[in-house]
């Protein structure tokens, strides 16, 4: 292999072996991007070049690439304890990283059931609710309210309250479910940050609750801010309206913050950014920073107590529910560790500080061709790109290849492109990203 073979010596065997995930294989194949290093905010990709990292992985990596500490966690956890068993038997680090989740957390969520990624994680939170309401005696509360745009990853409940419509089309019947309209208002068109109007949507829970009865739902779940299908942040006062029809028809509110969770918005969690508490809260991504599979629920201790008050005997599991590697040794030491570079850095308050400079670079592409919304929060921003005749994808991936030409990973994704900017980021390298995007479009 050379360092300037793109295919970095895969084989086209190799090549044809992988189905890869949400991706357009057959493109794919035919000019690969494939990454064989990565450091700080920086890919190395198999030509041999740096490319700059502006979506944090995916949505993943605040804290950098190959970050020493976690190297050197999960190598001495696998020397020392490889994998013990999650089910009735479990590991110190397991206890010790809950504990410190439950910081993390608003006050009152102190309870982290462990899944492997975010979908993982939406599925755990959605049988929670459910199984909730049973335990409680209340069988008939099952359904299950999302929101259009949402996305809550990939397996059967997620998909169900998932709001993305090309993710659902293909695979049939699910789970039942209902959905909430979405937030984005044409008056609310290149607006920086929250907007002012469109707390009126959360009435729409109304209507839902008139047409199924809160007797029969369950839970409601939304990303305090929708990520995937664009960067939409809450309009002020929708979230607070959407915990109080909940409260008040005894529904249960998850917030999905596998995108939010961890920093990305300024603070440990959407839920606190934005100033409304949830009953449970689902993470994955950056709780290990992206290097091991990891995800959690947090849920409120009344929930917990629920299960343990009606679990049986004793020695009865109270909750028949989890995966070969929740808690997994590795994963945990990963995260602990990743936790710990959040606070020692002060990642947090630095995404806080640098989410300006986005905002003001990326409302600076306002008049380019093709531009139809910019929308920013925290160190998330994304543009939304005019669909070309007949081809409403074609702009955005176009967008995106020619900026890994030039040396830049960002998303595209539907008719957005989007950008999160990992924690580490300095001023400069955001100016510059988003001036190579502007005179992509401008050149399109
Ligand atoms: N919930 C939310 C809110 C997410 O953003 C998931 C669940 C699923 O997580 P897993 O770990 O199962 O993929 C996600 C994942 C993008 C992008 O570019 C977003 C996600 C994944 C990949 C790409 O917006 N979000
Ligand atoms: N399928 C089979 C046949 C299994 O035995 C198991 C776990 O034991 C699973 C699926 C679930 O795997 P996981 O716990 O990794 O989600």
């Amino acid at each position: 292999m050379t360092a300037n073979d793109k295919f970095a010596g895969i084989t086209q065997a190799q090549m044809d072996a992988h189905w890869m995930a949400f991706t357009g294989n057959r493109q794919f194949k035919q000019d690969p991007r494939i990454i064989t290093a990565a450091k700080g905010a920086y890919f190395t990709s198999a030509d041999g070049r740096q490319i700059f990292d502006g979506l944090s992985g995916l949505w993943t990596c605040g804290a950098g690439h190959s970050r020493d500490e976690i190297t050197e966690a999960v190598s001495q956890q696998m020397k020392t304890l490889d994998y013990a068993p999650a089910f009735q038997f479990s590991h110190p680090k397991a206890f010790e990283l809950a504990e410190r989740i439950t910081q993390f957390m608003p006050a009152g969520l102190n309870r982290v059931f462990y899944t492997n990624s975010g979908s993982e994680s939406a599925e755990t939170s959605l049988k929670i609710a459910r199984a909730y309401w049973r335990k409680k005696g209340m069988p008939s509360k099952t359904k299950l309210i999302g929101r259009a745009k949402g996305y809550h990853g990939v397996n059967w409940g997620g998909i169900s309250v998932g709001g993305i419509g090309p993710n659902r089309a293909l695979f049939g019947e699910a789970v039942a479910a209902d959905h909430l309209p979405h937030t984005v208002l044409p008056e609310n068109k290149f607006i920086k940050g929250m907007p002012e109007t469109g707390a009126h949507k959360a009435e729409d829970m109304l209507e839902l609750i008139a047409l199924h009865d809160a007797s029969n739902i369950a839970a409601v779940i939304v990303e305090p801010l929708a990520g995937s299908a664009g960067v939409l942040p809450p309009p002020v006062g929708y979230l607070k309206r959407l915990k109080e029809i909940c409260e008040q028809h005894d529904i249960l509110l998850i917030f999905d913050e596998v995108i939010t969770g961890f920093g990305r918005m300024g603070s440990n969690t959407g839920a606190e950014e934005f100033g409304v508490v949830p009953d449970m809260i689902n993470v994955a991504k950056q709780l290990t920073n992206g290097t091991i599979p990891m995800g959690a629920v947090i849920a409120k201790q009344e929930i917990y107590d629920v299960f343990m008050e009606n679990g049986g005997p004793e020695y009865a599991v109270e909750l028949p529910h989890g995966y070969t590697y929740s808690a997994h040794p590795v994963a945990c030491a990963a995260a602990l560790a990743s936790l710990d570079i959040l606070e020692n850095d002060k990642l947090v308050p630095r995404v806080k500080s640098l989410a300006p400079v986005l905002e003001e670079s990326i409302h600076q592409l306002k008049g380019l061709p093709y531009i139809t919304d910019i929308r920013n929060y925290g160190l998330a921003a994304a543009l939304t790109i005019d669909a070309a005749p007949g081809e409403p994808l074609l702009r955005p991936y176009q967008i995106a290849m020619k900026m890994w030409e030039k040396g830049f990973y960002i998303r595209y994704g539907g008719d957005t492109i989007q950008l999160g900017l990992p924690f580490i980021a300095e001023p400069e390298q955001i100016d510059t990203l988003v001036s190579a995007l502007g005179d992509t479009i401008k050149a399109l």
